[in-house]
C-alpha cells in the first residue's frame, strides 16, 4: 500500500543507516539515495499511523504556488512551521536586542530556564509580524524560498521566470515532453546570507502518459519522521491540482531522496508509529469549480474519510 511505503522507509533507515552527525548537532541515522511510489489513485497519500495536519500542508502550499515568501500569510492561516527560520534571521540581525538566543534550536530542548526565554522571544516576534507591516516586511521574508524560486526566479539579465505557470502550460501543450521540470537550487541562492534554508526539495518533474500525470521529486535532505510525511502529502496535493486545471486523472508520485534520515532524538517516537495498525488511506476532496491552480484557496481543499492513530511530538531539529 501507499502508506507501507513511508513504514518500510522506517525501518530500512532502522536497519541499514550509518550514525552520522549533521549540521544541527543532533546526530542522525541516515542512508543515501531512497525512492518511494505513491499511486495517487489509491487513495491521498496522508499517513494514517500519526495524525499529519493536512490544513498546515495546504496553506504552506498555496503560500509557495502564490510566489510569498513573507511567514505573514503562514501566521495569518496559523501556521507555523517556518517560523523559527525567520525567527533565526531576526535574533541574529542587529536591531535584536533581547537575551542571547544563539544555538536556540538545540538549547531550548536541553534548557528549561532558556526555553521559556526562547518561547517569549517567539511569541513576541510572532505578533510582532502579524500587527507590524513594516516589521514584517523586513523580517518575516525568508528570502529565496520555495515561492521566489518557482514564481519570481530572478535571470542573470534582471528578468524573472515563472517555472510554475510554465510548467502547467508545457503539460497541457506538450504532455510527451521531458523537459517538465521545476528547479528550486540555485548554486547562487545556496548561502547563509541569500536564504534562511537551501531547498530541501531541489527540483521536481512531470510526466503524462495514459491521460495520467505523474510527478517526480528530488529531495536532496529529508528528516524521515517530521518532514518527509509533509513532503510525500504537500507534493501528492500539488499533483492533484495541477491535473485539475489540466484536465488529465492523477498517476503517481516517485520520492526520491539523497540523505534520507532520522534524526537520534525520534526513536522511540518512531517504535511507537510501527506498533501502529494502518488504517484506510482519506481520499482528497477538491472544490471541482477551480479552474487555475493559482486560484485554490485553504477552504477549496477538503479530506474524505481521514481518521487517523493520534499525532505523535518529536522535537524538530534547527
Ligand atoms: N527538512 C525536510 N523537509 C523539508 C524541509 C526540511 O525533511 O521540507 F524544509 C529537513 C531535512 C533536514 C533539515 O533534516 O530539514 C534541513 O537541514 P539541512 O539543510 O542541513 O539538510
Amino acid at each position: 500500500t501507499n502508506e507501507e511505503q513511508y513504514l518500510n522507509l522506517l525501518r530500512h533507515v532502522l536497519a541499514n543507516g550509518s550514525k552520522k552527525e549533521d549540521r544541527t548537532g543532533t546526530g542522525t541515522l541516515s542512508v543515501f539515495g531512497y525512492q518511494m511510489r505513491f499511486d495517487l489513485q489509491a487513495g491521498f497519500p496522508l499517513l494514517t499511523t500519526k495524525r499529519v495536519p493536512m490544513k498546515l500542508i495546504a496553506s504552506e502550499l498555496l503560500w509557495f504556488m502564490k510566489g510569498d515568501t513573507n511567514i505573514r500569510y503562514l501566521l495569518q492561516h496559523k501556521n507555523n512551521i517556518w517560523n523559527e527560520w525567520a525567527f533565526k534571521k531576526w535574533v541574529e540581525s542587529d536591531a535584536y536586542d533581547g537575551p542571547d538566543m544563539t544555538n536556540f534550536g538545540l538549547r531550548s530542548q536541553q534548557d528549561e530556564a532558556f526555553n521559556a526565554q526562547y518561547q517569549e522571544q517567539e511569541e513576541r516576534f510572532v505578533d510582532r509580524i502579524l500587527n507590524d507591516e513594516r516589521f514584517a516586511a523586513e523580517y518575516g521574508d525568508l528570502g529565496n524560498v520555495y515561492g521566489k524560486q518557482w514564481r519570481r526566479w530572478e535571470t542573470s539579465q534582471g528578468e524573472t521566470i515563472d517555472q510554475l505557470k510554465n510548467v502547467i502550460a508545457e503539460i497541457k501543450k506538450n504532455p510527451d515532453s521531458r523537459r517538465l521540470i521545476v528547479t528550486a537550487w540555485s548554486p547562487e541562492d545556496a548561502t547563509p546570507q541569500r536564504s534562511a534554508l537551501p531547498p530541501c526539495h531541489t527540483l521536481f518533474q512531470f510526466y503524462v502518459a495514459d491521460n495520467k500525470l505523474s510527478c517526480q521529486l528530488y529531495q536532496r535532505s529529508g528528516d524521515i519522521f517530521l518532514g518527509i510525511p509533509f513532503n510525500i502529502a504537500s507534493y501528492a496535493l500539488l499533483t492533484h491540482m495541477i491535473a485539475q486545471e489540466c484536465r488529465l486523472e492523477v498517476g503517481d508520485f516517485v520520492h526520491t531522496i539523497g540523505d534520507a534520515h532520522i534524526y537520534l532524538n525520534h526513536l522511540e517516537q518512531i517504535d511507537l508509529q510501527l506498533s501502529r495498525e494502518q488504517k484506510d488511506l482519506p481520499k482528497l476532496k477538491l472544490n471541482p469549480d477551480v479552474a487555475s491552480v493559482f486560484d485554490f484557496e485553504v477552504g477549496d481543499i477538503g479530506l474524505e474519510g481521514y481518521a487517523p492513530h493520534p499525532s505523535i511530538k518529536a522535537p524538530v531539529a534547527v
